[in-house]
């Protein structure tokens, strides 16, 4: 795979050459010192080189999935009420097609693009995920879709895309949830573009090969199994192309307690929550108060992404 080339400025920006303090201080994890000229920190992105044969080995997994049934009322859709059970109770007033998602920012093809051109052509996959919120509960789902980086891609990113920036719908008629103030809606979610080109993320379609129901976030989602389930942002009408780490909805509302990056790391606490173990809700009768389990640096997929965050600091980066 061919990431965009990474200009030199944006490993050494400005700001760092004109703090001289900042820059001693510094110099032993320079690249985590990178500031952008808004002030906001942003790490540099390591020059990762990804073996497809090993991604491979991660589009599958030999444990137990999660009961439909579980996965699809046991959720976080905030847009739909904040407990666990609210969006699969909630009255079907998502209007999924027509569907269009507009694209834009620093790329070559912008435009909205109705959901069938968007996936025209591409080979639709399935997938079985591990899932891990990062309240403690995990999940195994076997997810219908296509690589998000094919559909990227169709768009032509120039290298001023850094990153990438994801919003849903906030329509407070089809989502009743949107009128209560839970979040600075619409809820939005970012990836660095080397994550989106990674073959193991998804933009989802279905699940448990069938149509996404509304309450997993109909018509389509993001699906990235190395990081907390909030990166996985439903219903999405919106991607851009940018240049500096998009705000997002969690990181906004408590940064704190929700990074940008946010990768299952079981060696960094939530404020609130332990990430060493998690309870996996699968194969045991949907009994939700299952044994808790281990939980794995990336949620076990280290061998197909941790290269992406080289000479990075996790817990400075969580
Ligand atoms: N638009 C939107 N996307 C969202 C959320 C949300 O509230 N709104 N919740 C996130 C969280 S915290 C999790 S854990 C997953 C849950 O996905 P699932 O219900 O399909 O398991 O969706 C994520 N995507
Ligand atoms: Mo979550």
């Amino acid at each position: 795979m061919r990431l965009p080339p990474e200009p030199v400025d944006a490993i050494t920006p400005e700001p760092v050459y004109r703090d001289r303090r900042r820059l001693l201080a510094g110099l032993a994890s320079l690249p985590a010192l990178a500031l952008s000229a808004c002030g906001r920190a942003e790490p540099a992105m390591p020059q990762a080189r990804i073996d497809p044969a090993r991604v491979r080995a991660g589009f599958a997994t030999d444990e137990p999935p999660t009961r439909e049934a579980d996965a699809t009322s046991y959720n976080n859709f905030y847009e739909f009420g904040t407990g666990k059970a609210d969006p699969a109770r909630a009255p079907r007033t998502l209007r999924t097609a027509p569907w269009s998602v507009a694209v834009g920012g620093h790329c070559a093809r912008p435009g909205l693009v109705p959901l069938e051109t968007l996936l025209q052509g591409l080979a639709v996959q399935e997938r079985i995920y591990r899932m891990r919120c990062v309240e403690g509960w995990s999940m195994v789902i076997p997810w219908r879709g296509v690589p998000l980086g094919e559909v990227l891609r169709r768009f032509e990113p120039t290298a001023q895309a850094k990153y990438v920036a994801f919003t849903s719908l906030a329509d407070p008629v089809q989502m009743p949830g949107v009128r209560v103030p839970v979040l600075d809606w619409p809820y939005r979610e970012g990836l660095r573009i080397d994550e989106a080109m990674h073959p193991l993320t998804l933009l989802a379609t279905g699940m448990y090969g069938k149509p996404l129901p509304q309450q997993n976030g109909a018509p389509l989602r993001l699906v990235v199994p190395w990081k907390y389930g909030f990166k996985g942002i439903k219903s999405i009408v919106a991607i851009d192309f940018v240049e500096r780490m998009p705000r997002t909805s969690w990181n906004r509302a408590q940064p704190s307690e929700y990074g940008f990056f946010a990768n299952v790391n079981p060696a960094v606490d939530h404020p609130r929550w332990s990430q060493k173990t998690e309870r996996r809700i699968a194969g045991n009768g949907g009994n939700l108060f299952a044994e808790r389990i281990p939980t794995r640096p990336f949620n076990g997929y280290a061998d197909q992404v941790a290269a992406l965050y080289a000479g990075m600091d996790l817990r400075r980066w969580y």
